[in-house]
């Protein structure tokens, strides 16, 4: 098993990576999903699965393993808290995705969850994604108290009113009008901070778990908050340039298609070189980098 891990870490390439890693994140989805006792029949087993099988892409637990990676840590000791982030992201898509919210009635290609199952299961199978994933980065025994500690707060951070939660009640207040003190790019940035947030949780708990010092993390704060930043743009950007309809507010939908695309472009490129001025040309650094790049360049 251990030549297998060490197989992965020697890809340079990003989707070699990302495929090699896959079926190690998707076990520890599946080894730590929250499952109701099997003899009480309702259908909340079958709506966890739907939510998570099959998944998204999975960037954000590939993330947590680049995170330790960098650091010089092991992708086998952060696997379940890999399994915790995915967890957090699939929870605040099923939020996101409710009629008070979003009201999407599409997620990964088939129905969402509320569409599926209805309202009721759908809230309960996000909060129980939650609650699993604060006891998930306490599993491995490889690391020390401090450290899962440290994690933990992490993700109370990165959920609440400071970071997804927040970020979310952005997207629900007034969008951005030109009586804001705030520039569109400043607003857009903080429009864009449930994205942001989420990434910097998954690079941060592989690091944080990892061993990590103050200077590595502030640089993985840095690149993550700027990736998230562009991820959200490009989608509101690729959103638009499938449906000119889209949502009113995004900053790609009141700036234009070219500035948008010029924002993500510099954010990314802003982004590279925070992490190369911290770690240099390494394995883990290049395939950060990659994963930059194809956030700078995806067109779905
Ligand atoms: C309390 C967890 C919690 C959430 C409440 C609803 C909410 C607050 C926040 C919503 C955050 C959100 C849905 C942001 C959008 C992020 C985004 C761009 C998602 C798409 O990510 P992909 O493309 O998805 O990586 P896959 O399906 O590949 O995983």
């Amino acid at each position: 098993m251990i030549e297998e891990y060490e197989i992965i870490t020697e890809s340079d390439n990003l989707w070699e990576y990302v495929e090699g890693v896959k079926p190690l994140i998707e076990k520890a989805l599946r080894e730590n999903l929250p499952l109701a006792p099997s003899h009480i029949e309702t259908q909340f087993n079958e709506a966890i699965e739907y939510a998570l099988f099959p998944g998204g892409k999975l960037l954000r637990p590939v993330l947590t393993l680049l995170g330790a990676e960098i650091v010089g840590g092991k992708v086998e000791n952060v696997l379940s808290s890999s399994a915790a982030v995915e967890f957090v992201h699939t929870s605040s898509l099923i939020f996101d995705d409710l009629p008070c919210m979003d009201n999407a009635s599409e997620r990964r290609g088939k129905k969402s969850l509320h569409e599926k199952y209805g309202e009721g299961l759908a809230v309960l199978v996000g909060i129980a994604l939650l609650n699993a994933s604060y006891g998930l980065v306490f599993e491995s025994t490889n690391i020390a108290a401090e450290r899962q500690i440290a994690a933990h707060k992490e993700l109370i951070d990165c959920i609440g009113a400071s970071g997804l939660v927040g970020g979310q009640s952005v997207d629900l207040a007034v969008a951005y009008s030109s009586k804001s003190s705030f520039s569109a790019t400043e607003f857009e940035s903080i429009r864009n901070l449930k994205t942001s947030s989420l990434m910097r949780l998954a690079l941060r708990v592989g690091a944080i778990l990892s061993g990590a010092d103050y200077m590595q993390l502030n640089a993985l704060s840095r690149f993550a908050e700027l990736l998230g930043d562009a991820y959200q743009t490009s989608d509101d950007l690729i959103d638009l340039e499938e449906d000119s309809e889209q949502e009113q507010g995004t900053f790609a939908q009141k700036q234009g298609i070219s500035d948008a695309r010029f924002r993500v472009s510099n954010l990314i490129s802003d982004a590279k070189e925070v992490l190369r001025n911290e770690f240099g040309n390494s394995s883990a650094s290049n395939l950060l980098c990659a994963m930059a790049d194809y956030i700078a360049e995806r067109k779905s």
